[in-house]
């Protein structure tokens, strides 16, 4: 048998290679490292019951390494290849995210690890949205955007043929990995030179600034690198003092003692230098952006997250200059009281998604799933969320497009088309969340002794 380099071990040599790269070409991306780094280590050092769970529950070790990035393809075939070469890192489709509820021009996915072991290891996922020509006013120049994406390709020769190796003879050994890794990177990395001339690419901002930022340059660059804090609000203030400034709100739930789904914030994009054949301009595109990961919600969970958010966006609305933020923080607080704020209580209701491990063994045959939790043999741990928000998705692309201001906008979502250009369907996450909180209760009974509880809960 050939011996490959399990997907999981590529996946993170791809990662931390990225991470570099963003590191050196993007000095701001470092600091924020950095500062997350500090801020982590301060909150685990102060609060031991913390790194207790995070270490018994496997989600320590990750935490280091933990990253999301983003990137945005032009064409079916553009992103019917990058899901194939993130197939060989073990990072498949999940979710279909419809950023035209805030006026975007793309839809998108999140390419992720699914596997509970494999999320411990190196959850690393990539954001990535496909532009939709067809939403545009002007459709001549969508048609020369056609064109010009059609004239590019984004992934290496090199690269192509591991990925076709890979897929025909189901992996990839350490030296082919490598190589591969090396390839890939290629595909992400930012070019100071424009493929079109400046009238074209004005052109194409006057359209969308993100239709300019996809057609206009021979790959889909990296856009953000974003590590997960423990503490996203100790991060935000502590930016400016590190000479980056954030945009204006968090977007997400408000802050809370048990973490639900996702806060994200962002520092705005940098201004570059690029040349338009020959002449010179710029263009703003690279971020930075930090994320704090609580619990997966269940739909009813969800639908309750919706309808808070709603209601606080619903009675305030930041600015485009981040007007009325602090309005906007004290809303979303007041919007979510009612929103039960611990784990227990979460599970409970059937609001979030937990899983189970064996605690202190049991004598004899237990009464209940939730006798057992009482008497400490079984142990619940969140779920993190393990994927994005849309509205939160639209804020950051927002503040990445200049501005802070909200907007709901009408929406055309189309998953159908979307997987028809991808050539594959998208994972439903909850079923995933699901899947994982069953077998970790099956397991954790099996341990027990407690099987006749399995189908009980
Ligand atoms: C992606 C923005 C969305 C997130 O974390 O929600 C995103 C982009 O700007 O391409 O990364
Ligand atoms: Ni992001």
């Amino acid at each position: 048998m050939t011996d490959f380099l399990h997907p999981d071990a590529i996946r993170t040599l791809f990662s931390r290679a990225m991470s570099d790269m963003y590191r050196a070409e993007v000095p701001q991306y470092g600091t924020l490292i950095d500062l997350v780094r500090d801020v982590n280590a301060r909150v685990l050092a102060e609060n031991p019951a913390l790194r207790d769970r995070m270490r018994a529950a496997d989600e320590l070790d990750r935490l280091d390494v933990e990253r999301h990035g983003a990137i945005r393809v032009g064409t079916a075939a553009e992103l019917s290849l990058i899901r194939r070469m993130f197939a060989v890192m073990g990072m498949v489709p999940v979710g279909y995210y419809d950023l035209s509820v805030a006026g975007l021009p793309v839809h998108s996915t999140a390419f992720r690890p699914v596997d509970p072991h494999s999320l411990s290891r190196n959850p690393f996922r990539v954001f990535t949205s496909l532009i939709r020509l067809e939403l545009l006013e002007d459709q001549d120049l969508a048609a020369r955007a056609a064109e010009i994406l059609n004239d590019r390709s984004i992934v290496t020769p090199a690269a192509l043929r591991l990925i076709e190796q890979a897929e025909a003879k189901g992996g990839l050994t350490q030296a082919e990995a490598e190589a591969f890794v090396a390839a890939a990177l290629e595909t992400f990395r930012w070019h100071a030179e424009a493929t079109v001339d400046a009238a074209t690419y004005s052109d194409l901002v006057a359209a969308h600034r993100l239709i300019a930022d996809v057609v206009s340059f021979r790959g889909p660059h990296i856009n953000h690198l974003t590590p997960r804090t423990l503490d996203i609000d100790a991060v935000q203030a502590e930016m400016p003092a590190r000479g980056i400034s954030p945009k204006a709100v968090v977007e997400g739930p408000p802050r809370r003692a048990a973490d639900i789904l996702l806060r994200q914030t962002s520092f705005k994009a940098l201004q570059e230098p690029i040349s338009f054949h020959g002449e010179t301009g710029t263009h703003t595109a690279r971020f930075g952006e930090i994320e704090q990961r609580g619990v997966a919600l269940k739909p009813a969970g969800r639908a309750m997250y919706d309808a808070c958010l709603n209601d606080a966006r619903g009675r305030v609305s930041v600015g485009p200059n981040g007007e009325r933020a602090a309005e906007y923080v004290a809303a979303l607080s007041d919007a979510f009281a009612g929103f039960p704020d611990d784990l227990t209580a979460l599970r409970q209701q059937g609001l979030a998604y937990v899983r189970y491990r064996a605690g202190a063994p049991v004598d004899g045959a237990a009464a209940s799933v939730e006798d057992l939790i009482a008497g400490g043999h079984l142990i619940v741990d969140p779920q993190t969320y393990e994927d994005f928000l849309p509205v939160s998705a639209a804020g950051i692309f927002q503040s990445n497009l200049g501005s802070d201001e909200q907007s709901n906008f009408g929406q055309s979502a189309n998953r159908a088309a979307f997987e028809a250009a991808m050539g594959a369907s998208v994972l439903d996450e909850l079923a995933l969340y699901q899947a994982a909180e069953d077998e970790s209760l099956r397991v954790a009974l099996t341990l027990l002794g407690q099987t006749h509880l399995i189908n009980a809960a």
